[in-house]
C-alpha cells in the first residue's frame, strides 16, 4: 500500500456536515472519539436515505412500476459505487449484507460449514481477531472437525510473521485476518498473508471493518478472495454491510438465508439459486442503507482516501505523543503511524476503564472501554480492559486536546 502523505483536512468545513456533532453533551462540546465503534453520518447521507422514503419507496427487483425502477437503480448503483472504492472488477463481486458480522458469517457458514471444510483442515487465524471473526470459525470447528490455529501478536501489536509462515502447512484451507486492529490499531501486511496463502493452496478471508473506512483498498491488489466491512463505521448507516468475494469462490458459497429473490426457480421439496450476488440476498434487502452507503462513499471519495488516511496518521501521531508525555498513561499497538491506523487504546495507572470513560464523558468526550469485543487479544496482553480513543475525519488535534485535558481530570480524580 503507498504511503500517503500526512496531512491534516478542513475539519471545521467537514464537521458543518454533521448535525449531530453541533450539538453538546452536559453543554461541553461533543468531542466524538468513538468512530471505531461506529462513525457519525453526514446529512448527504441522511438526506439520501430520507429522500428513498419520502420520494420513491419501493422494493427492489420485484415491480415493474416507476417506482419500484427508480429504487431498484439506486440500490444497484450503490453497488456499483461500493466496488468502485475497494477497486473490485465488477460490481457482481459485491453482495450486501447487513454488516460485517454477517459477512464473515456468510462465508464460514456457506464456504465451511456447508462447503470446502473437512475434518482436520485447519483455519488459520490471528489472536488480534474481533469476535465476529473468531466465533463463526468455531462453530466450523464445531461442526465439521476443522483444527483452528492462530498466529500471536509482538509487545509491540504487529503479527508474528515468522510464526505464520510456521503454522501455514497443506492443511490450512482458509487464512483469517483483519486489516486493522480494532483494539491496536495494527495494519496487517494483507497483500504477503495472502501471498503465502495462496502459496498453500488456502484462500484468504479479510475483515475491513476497521481499514475500508480508513484508507485506500484494492482488492485486485491485496488479492483477498473474500472481503468484508460494514457501512456504518464509514460514514454510512447501521444495518448495511458489505462482502466482496472472488466470482468463483462466491459460485462455491452456499447461501446462508434462502427466501424470496435469491432463487431462480423453487418447488416442492427443490429449488435453485439465483446468480451470483443476488443468491446471497435472501429477503428484502436494506434498500435505504444501501443507497445511504453509496452516498457515504461518494462523500469519502470526494475527501479522497489517501487524505482520509494522511489525516489520520497526523492526528494519531499527535495523539501518540501527547499521551506519551503524560506519566502513568499506557498506550498500546505500533508506535509508528505508517504500521498504525487512528485507533488509541490507552490505560492510566489505578483508574479502571470504565471509570475513564465515565469520567471523560462528564467533559462531553465519548471513548469506548472494555474488551472492545477482542477477549483473546486481551488475554494475550494480560488486560481486563483499556479505553479507546478513535478517530475519523471530523477530529481535529483540539480533539486530541481535550482528550488529553480530560485524562489529567482523570488522573486527579485517582491521585
Ligand atoms: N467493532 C468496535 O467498537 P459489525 O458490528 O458487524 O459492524 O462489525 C464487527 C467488527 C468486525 N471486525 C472488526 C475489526 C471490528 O472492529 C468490528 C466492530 C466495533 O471495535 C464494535 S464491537
Amino acid at each position: 500500500m503507498a504511503k500517503p502523505a500526512k496531512v491534516l483536512l478542513n475539519v471545521p468545513a467537514i464537521k458543518a456536515d454533521f448535525p449531530i456533532l453541533q450539538r453538546t453533551v452536559r453543554d461541553k462540546r461533543l468531542v466524538y472519539l468513538d468512530s471505531a465503534a461506529t462513525s457519525q453520518k453526514p446529512k448527504q447521507v441522511i438526506d439520501a436515505t430520507s429522500d428513498f422514503y419520502s420520494r420513491y419507496n419501493a422494493n427492489v427487483h420485484r415491480a415493474i412500476y416507476e417506482l419500484g425502477e427508480e429504487s431498484t437503480r439506486e440500490y444497484e448503483g450503490a453497488r456499483e459505487k461500493v466496488a468502485a472504492f475497494i477497486q473490485a472488477k465488477s460490481a457482481m463481486e459485491i453482495v450486501f449484507t447487513k454488516s460485517t458480522t454477517e459477512s464473515i458469517n456468510v462465508v464460514a457458514y456457506g464456504y465451511g460449514l456447508k462447503g470446502k471444510i473437512e475434518k482436520g483442515d485447519e483455519i488459520l487465524g490471528t489472536v488480534m481477531e474481533h469476535h465476529s471473526n473468531h466465533v463463526p470459525w468455531h462453530f466450523v470447528k464445531d461442526h465439521k472437525g476443522a483444527v483452528l490455529k492462530y498466529v500471536d501478536v509482538n509487545d509491540d501489536g504487529t503479527l508474528k510473521m515468522e510464526q505464520y509462515d510456521a503454522l501455514l502447512t497443506n492443511r490450512t484451507k482458509i487464512v483469517t485476518v483483519t486489516l486493522c486492529s480494532n483494539v491496536l490499531g495494527t495494519i496487517n501486511p494483507v497483500k504477503e498473508i495472502a501471498k503465502r496463502a495462496h502459496e498453500v493452496g488456502a484462500i484468504c478471508v479479510v475483515d475491513a471493518a476497521q481499514a475500508a473506512p480508513h484508507m485506500p483498498i484494492d482488492v485486485q491488489s491485496l488479492d483477498a478472495d473474500f472481503l468484508a466491512f460494514s457501512g456504518h463505521k464509514m460514514l454510512g448507516p447501521t444495518g448495511i454491510g458489505v462482502l466482496y468475494g472472488k466470482p468463483d469462490l462466491l459460485e462455491a458459497t452456499e447461501p446462508l438465508l434462502g427466501g424470496g429473490e435469491m432463487i431462480r426457480e423453487v418447488h416442492l421439496g427443490w429449488a435453485k439459486w439465483n446468480d451470483v450476488p443476488y443468491k446471497f440476498e435472501g429477503g428484502t434487502p436494506n434498500i435505504a442503507g444501501a443507497i445511504g452507503l453509496g452516498v457515504a462513499v461518494d462523500y469519502l471519495t470526494t475527501i479522497g482516501m489517501d487524505a482520509v488516511r494522511g489525516h489520520e496518521m497526523e492526528v494519531t501521531e499527535y495523539a501518540l505523543e501527547k499521551l506519551a508525555r503524560l506519566k502513568g498513561v499506557q498506550t498500546y499497538g505500533p508506535r509508528d503511524v505508517t504500521k498504525r491506523a487512528g485507533v488509541v487504546s490507552f490505560t492510566i495507572d489505578g483508574a479502571h476503564p470504565h471509570d475513564i470513560a465515565s469520567i471523560l464523558d462528564v467533559e462531553g468526550i465519548c471513548v469506548r472501554s472494555g474488551h472492545h469485543c477482542a477477549q483473546p487479544l486481551m488475554e494475550r496482553f494480560n488486560l481486563p480492559a483499556t479505553a479507546r480513543a478513535s478517530f475519523y475525519v471530523y477530529n481535529d488535534l483540539d480533539d486530541v486536546d481535550a482528550l488529553v485535558a480530560g485524562i489529567k481530570k482523570v488522573q486527579e480524580v485517582f491521585a
